[in-house]
Order: structure tokens, then C-alpha cells, then sequence
């Protein structure tokens, strides 16, 4: 190869996001399956993670963090996913909404809405582009529902309104489900639901929905990233459905880095 590899141009870290996302657990594994045995995985957060790239990016530094599609880097930076021969990441992973037991019995429409929210890629982007630009969260989620309410009016089809019954969704602080569930609270106000958004961890989320503690999240990330979480609550959950299809996650570099795989670490 060339004078310097990879790994000692990034002093063989990976820039990761906060421990309990699926994404690091994956990674771990990535690292062992692909015998990366110098590399470590350095855990933050999504914020810290988009951070820590921009300060490479403007200097055309290396750097490798840990990716996922939809989010708004891939507008803002020319960036790839590394190849992965191994499938350590999967294919094209879904986000799935989940609700606890009971919730079809104890908030139907709720239960119904939930189970009728469907997203495209594009429709979270706008939302996620117009925070990342500075717009406060909830008004980039009601400016998208303002522009999109034919969209909306399939979530809520068929849904009578409700008179101040409370529910509470969990998510995590990434930038796609910041996106999804401020415009989701929106939804569910307008429908009459009194909504209480609690940030929190990757793993107090699924025990949130697992122990009835929170009523649902559409944040679930399957069938890879969140695998351990749901093997670990079967039975503990509804699934409610998928609210996007073919999202990804992944290794991810700047364009102007000379590698393309995975393997390449190795080096
Ligand atoms: N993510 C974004 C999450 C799911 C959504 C890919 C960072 C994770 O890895 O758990």
C-alpha cells in the first residue's frame, strides 16, 4: 500500500455514536469479523459523531464513523459507505414502529395512527435538513405537516379524535428519530392526544415499550440493528408496523478518502 495506512491516519479508531445504538454493537462485530484487531470503536454521540466530521471534512482529514441512512451528512458532505463483503451490516434495514401491550386496547386511535405512519426517505430529510440548518425541532416538523397533509391524512384516516388522552413515545437523540417523533407529537396532538416525548437511551427505550413505561417508539431499527433488543423483549412488544423502508447502516468515509471497503482497514 502506500506510506501510511489507513489505520495510522486515523490512529485506528473508528468514530462511533452512543453505546447502546444497534449501529455500535454491529460495528464491534465488524471489528471481529474482519479481524481488525488494532481498531477501536470510540463511543460519543450522534452529535459528537457529526461533529467530529466536520472538523475532518473541512480539512479533508480521514475519518470513519459509523453511518446510517437517512441523515442529513449525506446532503451536506460527499461521503460513501465502505463496501461490507461480509454482510456484517445487512441489506436494506427498515424502521419499524413499536407500542407496548395493551395500547391497541387502552389508546385505539393512537394504536391506529401509529400503525398507519409510513414515511419516505425525502419527507424525514426535509424535516431533518431544515433542524440541522438551525430551524427549532418542533416548528421544522409543523412546517412539514403544513406542506404535507395529504400525507398526514392517510396516518390519521378512518381515526376519530380523542379528548386529552395522554401518551408517551421514547426515542433516541439520532437526528432521524428527532426528525420522526417531533412531527409524530404534532400528529397526535392534532388528533387530541396529550404527547409527552422522553429522549433517552437506545436500551431504556425497549425496556420503556417492554415494560409499559412508554406506549410506543418508531424508532425501531430491524432486522439487524436492533436485533439484541428484540430478541431480548419478544413477546414484550407489538410491532406496528414499518414507518420506512430501505434504510441503511454502515461504515461511512469522505469520498476523498482512497479506500472502499471495509477490508481496506486491514491494510
Ligand atoms: N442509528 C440510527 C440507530 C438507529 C437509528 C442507526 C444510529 C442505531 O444504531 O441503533
Amino acid at each position: 500500500g502506500t506510506a501510511t495506512s489507513v489505520g495510522e491516519s486515523v490512529n485506528y479508531k473508528i468514530t462511533g455514536i452512543d453505546p447502546g445504538a444497534g449501529i455500535m454493537e454491529t460495528t464491534e462485530k465488524a471489528i471481529e469479523e474482519y479481524e481488525l484487531t488494532d481498531w477501536d470503536l470510540v463511543s460519543g454521540s450522534g452529535a459528537a459523531m457529526t461533529a467530529a466530521l466536520k472538523k475532518a471534512y473541512d480539512k479533508e482529514n480521514p475519518i470513519i464513523v459509523t453511518g446510517w441512512t437517512p441523515h442529513w451528512k449525506f446532503a451536506k458532505y460527499d461521503l460513501k459507505y465502505l463496501e461490507d463483503p461480509k454482510g456484517v451490516y445487512g441489506g436494506e434495514e427498515q424502521i419499524r414502529s413499536i407500542g407496548r401491550i395493551g395500547l391497541a386496547e387502552d389508546l385505539p386511535e393512537a394504536h391506529q395512527i401509529l400503525s398507519q405512519f409510513h414515511w419516505t426517505e425525502e419527507d424525514m430529510g426535509e424535516v431533518m435538513m431544515a433542524i440541522q440548518e438551525g430551524e427549532k425541532e418542533e416548528v421544522a416538523a409543523q412546517n412539514w405537516i403544513e406542506a404535507n397533509e395529504e400525507k398526514v391524512a392517510e396516518w390519521t384516516a378512518g381515526v376519530e379524535k380523542v379528548d386529552g388522552d395522554k401518551i408517551k413515545l421514547a426515542y433516541v437523540a439520532w437526528d432521524s428519530e428527532i426528525a420522526s417523533h417531533n412531527v409524530m407529537k404534532i400528529v397526535l396532538e392534532d388528533m387530541g392526544y396529550d404527547v409527552t416525548l422522553t429522549q433517552v437511551e437506545a436500551g431504556p427505550m425497549w425496556t420503556a415499550v417492554a415494560d409499559g413505561s412508554a406506549d410506543a417508539t418508531l424508532a425501531a431499527w430491524l432486522p439487524i440493528t436492533h436485533k439484541t433488543y428484540a430478541e431480548k423483549f419478544e413477546g414484550k412488544f407489538e410491532e406496528l408496523g414499518v414507518n420506512m423502508e430501505g434504510v441503511k447502516i454502515g461504515l461511512v468515509v469522505p469520498t476523498y478518502m482512497d479506500i472502499d471497503s471495509i477490508e481496506d482497514l486491514k491494510e
